[in-house]
């Protein structure tokens, strides 16, 4: 039965070449007994004070599937909803991280996005964020979530809470319909995407945002990453100063957030850490987001791109800028310094 087990996950990945291969820094834990995780937090939770070390270090340290066995469990043996025991017995940064952590990515980013359009207004930062760094496959995921979760189409949704063309740009996105990644290289189309996007914009009065976004929510990463490249001998601005120059607000930040996303996305996360971190009062909510919702898809990538970008190891930057019981669950979900 061991060797099942063995070769499944190599075959899983054999069968899938299209799916982006994962890089994570939380991995299923061996020797997995849910019951006695389960029996372990029980005890912690009813510890005079709260035992918030134990939890941490199971809780961060099993897969998001391990932790759903071990809520299952925790169900049965306490005759109580893990989820309500942790709100109970936690507070804060560290309620917020552990309660992210019981949910699968998908319902993760569909309750952060839920919450980002809850009430008056818009937390448009976390709604440019999710929406404009998923590619098509998690977009598609979070939006089935998201409709069983909340009964409501995200699509919907988002055209209620935002307008003119930073709606037209995200709905684009939500719709997925990237093209896949082709094995040919397509020079033609490169090149008339990127006269395109510069006649749209730099060399025209105002800006054609249609067109722009229909390249940019329609084709496949890797012809996008060719066509901004040819981009630079049509226009004297790189694509992102172009934006810069074109585009102002939400609709700025998307783009820019789309573009960074296309030439590195781990780069992407790295820098939106960095920032989040040495802004003044940590801003805790980005860097619980996106530790969360990374740690099982490529937060080991984004440590290299921030050891490399920063000079600075991740471990290094959330020791010095975080603080507590949080601190302690962020280097577990980090999984080591660089
Ligand atoms: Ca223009």
């Amino acid at each position: 039965p061991n060797l099942r087990a063995l070769i499944l996950p190599h075959l899983t990945s054999c069968f899938s070449p299209e799916a982006e291969p994962k890089f994570p820094t939380v991995v299923p834990a061996r020797d997995f007994d849910p019951a006695r995780d389960a029996a372990r937090i029980e005890t912690a939770i009813k510890t005079k004070g709260v035992d918030e070390q134990t939890i941490i270090d199971i809780l961060t340290r099993r897969s998001g599937e391990q932790r759903r066995e071990i809520a299952f469990e925790y169900e049965r043996i306490a005759k109580k909803d893990l989820n309500t025991a942790l709100k109970a017995a936690l507070s804060g940064p560290l309620e917020a991280l552990m309660l992210g952590l019981m949910k699968t990515t998908a319902q993760y980013d569909a309750s952060e996005l839920k919450a980002s359009m809850k009430g008056l207004g818009t937390d448009e930062e976390t709604l440019i964020e999710i929406v404009c760094s998923r590619n098509d496959e998690e977009l598609a995921d979070i939006k089935k979530v998201y409709k069983e979760m909340f009964k409501k189409d995200l699509e919907k949704d988002v055209a209620g809470d935002t307008s003119g063309d930073f709606a037209k740009l995200l709905l684009s996105l939500v719709q997925t319909k990237r093209d896949q990644p082709s094995n040919v290289v397509d020079y033609e189309k490169i090149d008339e995407d990127a006269r395109s996007l510069y006649e749209a914009g730099v060399k025209r009065k105002g800006t054609d945002v249609v067109t722009w976004i229909t390249i940019m929510s329609q084709r496949s990463v890797p012809h996008l990453q060719k066509v901004f490249e040819r981009y630079k001998s049509y226009s004297p601005y790189d694509m992102k100063e172009s934006i810069r120059k074109e585009v102002k607000g939400d609709l700025e930040k998307s783009f820019l957030t789309l573009v960074e996303c296309f030439e590195n996305r781990q780069l992407y996360f790295a820098n939106r850490l960095n920032e989040a971190m040495k802004s003044k009062g940590a801003k805790e909510k980005v860097v619980t987001r996106i530790m969360v919702s990374r740690c099982e898809v490529d937060l080991m990538k984004i440590r290299t791109e921030f050891r490399r970008q920063h000079k600075r190891s991740l471990y290094q930057t959330i020791a010095e800028h975080t603080k507590g019981d949080y601190q302690k669950a962020l280097l577990s979900l980090c999984g080591g310094d660089d």
